[in-house]
């Protein structure tokens, strides 16, 4: 998409708040107990142009201070936190939430026809997790780009993004190295001969850009103050932007007051956060991805919409105003 097309559009289209808060690149290591970084801006990324809605305006937020269980943020992240939109709903008439696709490229566009998206009237919002597992990982990322679908950030688009940022800076992987990614001290750290890397191998740079453009979080504060994110948040962290970008796409459940991958330890986040909503005349509701073993699973304040179509279940479209379901059957790609 050319620049120009872009600040046609941009000036075409209708006023769009963002905030954009960029994780810091420079940030190698952050103990546990450095919680209190000072990040530096780096540029934010603008999401993909073909939506109409306007070449967004963007503010770096510098501090971001982590909770104390926080781990290393890879330097190859390449991270947006946040972004913002204010009056989605009068741009929009339906704004759909699609969860993981998984390479399933041609179950998306089956789905896209089924709900016939406009993309003039219409917005999608991917819950992350666009690649990996099924059988056209770059066919996700091309169709979603041409849609103007955005995303938010999955695991394993996140991983894909750490390899391929170390590519760009370094020249390619060697597949057939045991060595493991230099990223400081993270959470999970990355062998190079790690499966994710065949994907990188397919992508083109401006894959790279749609895929590296996901934010954490995408917020309609003004649309029932909705949030989108791959995994979930943390209720016990007081701003999102102060969740661990580990945790924001990979918990499942909270152990022990802390979030847990399996869904076998602790509870699902997402009662824990219905639980502290109860009593907010205007609860934050969150739609997700993330849990294909606990399915579609929507509740009064929380949206799980990762129905498992690349384990031959569906992929479902949930529009956000009406809560309408579409869903299109899939074959079993894996298992
Ligand atoms: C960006 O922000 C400025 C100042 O707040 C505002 O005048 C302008 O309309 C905004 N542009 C968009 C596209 O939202
Ligand atoms: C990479 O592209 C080739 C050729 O289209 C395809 O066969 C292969 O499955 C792709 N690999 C991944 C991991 O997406
Ligand atoms: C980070 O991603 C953006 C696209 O979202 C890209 O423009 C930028 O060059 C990337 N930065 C690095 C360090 O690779
Ligand atoms: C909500 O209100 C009830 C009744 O007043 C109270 O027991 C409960 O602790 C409150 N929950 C939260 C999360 O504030
Ligand atoms: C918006 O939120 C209110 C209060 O949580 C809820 O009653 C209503 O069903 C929500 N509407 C949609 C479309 O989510
Ligand atoms: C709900 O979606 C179905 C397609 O899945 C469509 O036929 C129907 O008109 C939609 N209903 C509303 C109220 O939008
Ligand atoms: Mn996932």
């Amino acid at each position: 998409m050319s620049r120009k097309f872009w600040w046609l559009t941009g000036l075409a289209a209708f006023a769009v708040v963002v905030i954009v808060v960029v994780v810091p690149s420079v940030v190698v290591t952050r103990q546990k107990q450095q919680n209190n970084q000072q990040a530096e801006s780096n540029n934010p990324q603008q999401p993909p142009s073909t939506n109409n809605l306007g070449d967004p305006n963007t503010t770096s937020s510098t501090e971001v201070q982590l909770p104390a269980y926080a781990k290393a943020t890879s330097p190859y992240a390449n991270l947006t936190r946040i972004r913002t939109y204010n009056d989605i709903e009068k741009q929009k008439d339906r704004i759909f939430v699609i969860g993981d696709v998984h390479g399933c490229a041609a179950e998306l566009k089956q789905l896209v026809q089924k709900i016939n998206y406009n993309p003039d009237r219409d917005l999608i919002v991917l819950a992350g997790d666009l690649v990996y597992r099924g059988p056209d990982n770059v066919g996700v990322i091309r169709y979603a780009r041409e849609i103007g679908a955005m995303c938010v950030r999955g695991n394993h688009d996140h991983v894909v993004v750490r390899f391929m940022t170390y590519e760009l800076q370094h020249g390619p992987i060697d597949q057939d190295s045991k060595d493991t990614m230099p990223e400081g001290d993270v959470e999970d750290p990355l062998k190079f001969d790690d499966d994710h890397v065949d994907i990188v191998k397919n992508m083109t740079r401006e894959d790279y850009d749609y895929l590296a453009s996901c934010p954490l979080v995408i917020e309609f504060p003004t649309l029932n103050n909705s949030r989108v994110v791959h995994g979930g948040l943390d209720p016990s962290v007081e701003s999102t932007v102060n969740n661990d970008p580990y945790w924001i796409v990979n918990m499942r459940n909270i152990h022990k007051g802390e979030p847990e991958r399996t869904k076998s330890k602790g509870e699902h986040w997402a009662d824990y956060w219905t639980r502290a909503q109860a009593n907010e005349t205007h609860p934050v509701n969150i739609y997700y991805g993330h849990d294909a073993g606990r399915g579609l699973d929507l509740e009064a304040v929380t949206f799980g919409t990762d129905s498992g179509c690349v384990y031959g279940k569906q992929l479902t479209a949930l529009e956000m105003k009406t809560h309408n379901l579409t869903q299109v059957d899939c074959p079993e790609y894996s298992n």
